[in-house]
């Protein structure tokens, strides 16, 4: 094969080479913690509108490449558009996240449709043409979506919660119509995410935030199996690799790792790292790992934990990265200092 991605050292890790360092970029690394974040954000009245607006969502897109000089941007979005697309109302209310109206009934799921859905996102692929024409040819940019079960859990809950049981039951009272969801969520996603490809996306990633706590039936039924489908939908269409991250999975991410069907697997903060090198990294590309709350404590700590990462996975092909996103509280000159460690320099 044509080596295409040699200038950029993400997409040559993620091809299965090994680096002199690893390739990096973080979760959420474009967001509150970030004054210039803050600023853009406080022009536009409602989440949603910004995400649509692909000059500003373009311009925080790069700002921590600016600062950070990451391998990779990632698009500044939300996976709450998808709702929104089939035909749910979602907003963002201030200090009480999304919400997203009214909650799914079964008669309500049959009101949804898939028809369209990822053409009402065409900013969004704006969004990632302006930033794909201002990075260098030797940075990556990765476009993503929700995973069809993360997603579903806010559309059928109605708002963010730390406990997606309303979804669960769903799953277990109306399964005919949880069936009929997943199947609107996988084709539109699967059509949203190869726009975003056509568009300038290098690598896809779909974030299944609340894969953790599922029985095993119920996590192929409503996780490996969508996210598969989708990866073979995606791939019929454009050759961009793709980045799974089943969080708080478990042994799970076993079953993951052996559909073959990812290129990479993000891993969460609570994995066993040697297991995931053994078990994991002959199957996918590994990512991620490291808490993002050492980040806000920074110093010895920090240093000690990136450093046991990047020892942990010397000479495989690896990806540095946190286990999940930054939080608002999070010192910009840590994470300048953790780019540092992670650069060697
Ligand atoms: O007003 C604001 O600035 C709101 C903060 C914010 C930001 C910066 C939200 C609301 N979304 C985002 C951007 C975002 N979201 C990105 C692009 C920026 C980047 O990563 O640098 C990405 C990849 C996401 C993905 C996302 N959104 C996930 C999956 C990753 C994860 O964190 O687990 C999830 C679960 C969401 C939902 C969401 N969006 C925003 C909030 C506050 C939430 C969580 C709601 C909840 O569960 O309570």
């Amino acid at each position: 094969m044509m080596d295409l991605n040699g200038s950029k050292p993400l997409m040559k890790v993620l091809g299965g080479h090994t680096a002199d360092r690893p390739p990096f970029w973080f979760m959420r690394q474009a967001g509150r913690y970030l004054p210039e974040y803050r600023e853009i954000r406080s022009r536009h009245p409602g989440f949603i509108e910004f995400c649509f607006s692909p000059e500003d969502a373009a311009e925080v897109t790069l700002q921590p490449l600016r600062r950070y000089d990451m391998d990779a941007a990632i698009l500044f979005a939300d996976i709450l558009l998808i709702p929104g697309a089939l035909g749910q109302n979602v907003r963002f209310v201030k200090g009480e996240g999304p919400l997203l109206e009214p909650s799914l009934s079964p008669t309500l799921v049959s009101r949804l449709s898939a028809e369209g859905a990822a053409d009402r996102l065409s900013p969004i692929y704006e969004t990632v043409a302006r930033v794909r024409r201002e990075l260098g040819d030797n940075k990556t940019l990765i476009g993503f979506a929700g995973s069809p079960w993360t997603v579903a859990t806010y559309m059928i809950n109605g708002r963010g919660t730390k406990d997606p049981s309303a979804a669960r039951v769903f799953a277990y009272r109306e399964p005919q119509a949880m069936a009929d969801l997943m199947e609107m969520l996988v084709s539109s996603t699967a059509e949203y995410l190869i726009r975003q490809a056509e568009a300038g996306a290098d690598v896809l990633k779909l974030f299944d935030s609340w894969a953790a706590g599922l029985p095993e039936p119920l996590f192929d039924l409503l996780c490996l199996r969508p996210n598969v489908e989708i990866a073979r939908r995606v791939k019929a269409k454009v050759d961009v690799p793709i980045i799974y991250f089943p969080k708080g999975s478990g042994p799970l991410y076993l079953k993951v790792a052996q559909s073959g069907a990812f290129d990479g697997l993000a891993l969460d903060t609570h994995m066993p790292m040697d297991w995931a090198k053994r078990e994991l990294g002959p199957k996918a590309v590994l990512q991620g790992g490291m808490d993002p709350l050492l980040v806000v404590e920074g110093g010895k700590a920090m240093r000690d934990e990136a450093e046991r990462l990047i020892a942990t996975f010397e000479g495989t092909p690896y990806i540095f990265n946190l286990g999940h996103g930054f939080v608002p509280e999070t010192p910009p000159e840590h994470v300048a200092e953790l780019s540092r460690i992670i650069k060697g320099i």
